[in-house]
């Protein structure tokens, strides 16, 4: 047909398993059938993939979308593990046999990654569709293991002048070897601090430190989940996000503010999301807002972003100054999730959102067919 088919890749080795599931059963709800189609790709939890029937209807519930090895086929045998590189290129394994292209293992135009963590944020699953020749919503390869590693963003964040809260980092060999050392530099920063592990893929590892023992106890803890560890000076601050979308000329959404339940009791605009809540557009000074868009902006081109980023500020309660805390290049991403709602906020609705992030992977995937890379071709 004439309709954009689009890939839908979730599930996946993470914790997030379930928060994927849940994202792409909103989005396959979200979509507007008459311009799509979408084949789907579930990866199990331990990293299989499964190519599900070709969707011309949102499925109505998550089990659907979890294909066994016995289903029946649809474009692709439901269920079936499927031959990467061949079927990301629009040959089915069926077709690949007979060596005869048919209709049926046409090619796929644009993949959605809703993947978080070490397989799928980190740039891997970028790299296979750059290796597939395959356009891909949302952030490239470098953006994606930039915005994965909280040392490699500072380092993007302080060349481009925004403004952080002091940090170290160092990495397991180093406090091995020289423990004492390590607790010095850190011990600059005061106390309490906040200690991370440097890969972003959830909160898991993150523990506030107010003196020594609990330093060494943190820098333990953060060390199970990566080789890296950043450790950051405390700030009293109110937490404002914006999202970002576009790729080479991004826009900056109205921000909002994550409140923690204590605080949100005067509040009107709220959505509530577990302990904390969604107060948007925030209740800060246009002066402020404008600011914090601005870097937003800067901060999503600093780290060489396409598609979209949700920005994490840090409004310091005793001055006002802001920090950027971070870039997320796979926000939340259901109706109700902060990225989003913002959107909504700013007049873009969830499924406007869609259109624009695949209009604007296939700009981009246009503009790279357009390099000359020194090939033969
Ligand atoms: F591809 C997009 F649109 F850029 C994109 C990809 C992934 C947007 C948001 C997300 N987010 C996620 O995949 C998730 C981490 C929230 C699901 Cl687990």
């Amino acid at each position: 047909g004439n309709k954009l088919r689009v890939g839908l890749v979730y599930g996946g080795r993470s914790g997030e398993h379930q928060v994927s599931l849940q994202t792409a059963l909103a989005v396959l709800k979200a979509f507007d059938y008459d311009k799509y189609e979408i084949i789907p790709f579930y990866i199990t939890p331990t990293g299989q993939w499964r190519s599900g029937p070709l969707l011309a209807a949102p499925p109505a519930a998550v089990a659907e979308l979890q294909f066994s090895p016995k289903a029946e086929g649809g474009v692709l045998e439901n269920g079936a593990a499927p031959a990467l590189l061949p079927v990301l290129q629009g040959m089915s394994e069926k077709v690949l046999a007979e060596g005869n292209p048919a209709d049926d293992g046409r090619a796929i135009d644009v993949m959605l990654p809703l993947l978080h963590g070490t397989f799928g944020e980190d740039g891997t699953i970028q790299g296979l569709f750059e290796m597939a020749g395959l356009p891909y919503a949302g952030a490239g390869v470098l953006a994606s293991a930039v915005g994965m590693d909280k040392v490699a963003m500072k380092t993007m964040f302080a060349q481009a002048g925004l403004p952080q809260v002091a940090y170290r980092h160092f990495v397991r060999f180093a406090w091995k070897k020289d423990r004492e050392a390590c607790l010095k530099n850190i011990e600059e920063l005061g106390y309490p601090c906040f200690v991370k592990p440097a890969n972003l893929g959830s909160s898991v590892g993150v523990s506030k430190a107010r003196d020594r023992a609990e330093l060494v106890a943190a820098i333990e803890e953060a060390l199970r989940y990566d080789r890296k560890v950043i450790v950051e000076e405390f700030c009293d601050a109110r937490e404002i996000e914006v999202s970002v979308l576009g790729n080479d000329d991004p826009r900056a959404s109205l921000p909002g503010e994550i409140c923690s339940s204590n605080e949100f009791y005067d509040y009107k605009a709220k959505y509530i999301d577990g302990k904390s809540v969604m107060v948007i557009p925030a209740e800060i000074p246009p002066e402020t807002a404008s600011a914090i868009r601005e870097m937003a902006v800067r901060a999503f081109l600093s780290i060489d972003g396409s598609g979209l980023c949700r920005a994490d500020f840090f409004l310091r309660r005793s001055d006002g100054a802001l920090f950027i805390n971070e870039v997320n290049t796979m926000p939340g991403f259901t109706p109700f999730s902060m990225y989003p709602l913002m959107w909504k906020e700013s007049g873009v609705s969830y499924r406007e959102l869609l259109d624009t992030l695949i209009a604007l992977a296939l700009e981009r995937h246009a503009e790279r067919q357009s390099i000359d890379y020194g090939g033969d071709e």
